[in-house]
């Protein structure tokens, strides 16, 4: 299991920010062909088969990758740093949608809203157990509520990936809600 995490983390990492590390393209849509993908891994040291790739994809937790129905090509479904154009389809949001975050950011957030940072969108999610965890990634993690609803009736675009993330290009403060005590801490 360990090593089918660390060869996802590989995966995430070339799909998703550093094709180049391996002298992988990808295409404008993300995708890299497969066995381009198997053979530059290869090339540079990491023994991986089809079906290490298909393992990878088929097990991982929040269905990060996804194959073209004849499997010569792959891509990150979310995530990504480097410029690609996931093709999404803007999409009516729910009314609330959460963010999580670390406590040390909330400063900052306070006065600037979410960002994307070195992202392409931020990242969003449906429920609250999934945000908490997306939070503690980063340190002690606190929920913000965005006011999703009154965003896209403002003008605002919504897309969601294929694993269910969703995407927004910024959430400007007005529309977060902070909980109480994360203010004062
Ligand atoms: C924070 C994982 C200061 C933001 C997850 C976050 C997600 C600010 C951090 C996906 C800010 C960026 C993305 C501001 C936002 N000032 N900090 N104005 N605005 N931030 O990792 O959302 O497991 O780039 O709150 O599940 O944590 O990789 O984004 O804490 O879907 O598939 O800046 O990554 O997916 O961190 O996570 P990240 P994220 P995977």
């Amino acid at each position: 299991m360990k090593d089918l995490v660390n060869s996802s983390k590989l995966i995430a990492l070339v799909l998703r920010h550093r094709p180049d590390k391996i002298g992988l393209s990808l295409d404008q849509n993300g995708w890299a062909s497969t066995d381009e993908l198997l053979h530059k891994l290869n090339e540079h040291g990491h023994r991986f088969d089809l079906d290490l790739l298909k393992s990878v994809v088929e097990n991982n937790d929040k269905k990060r990758f996804i194959f073209s129905k004849d499997l010569t090509k792959i891509r990150a479904n979310q995530g990504h740093s480097v410029d690609v154009d996931l093709g999404l389809a803007p999409k009516d949001p729910p009314t609330i949608l959460y963010h999580g975050t670390a406590e040390k950011f909330i400063n900052s957030i306070q006065k600037s809203g979410l960002v994307k940072g070195s992202r392409q969108h931020v990242h969003l999610s449906a429920d609250l157990d999934t945000a908490r965890k997306v939070g503690s990634r980063h340190g002690t993690p606190v929920v913000l509520t965005v006011h999703s609803g009154e965003m896209r009736m403002d003008g605002h675009s919504f897309f969601q990936s294929e694993n269910g993330v969703w995407l927004t290009e910024s959430v400007p403060v007005q529309y977060l809600g902070f909980p109480d005590d994360s203010v004062k801490r």
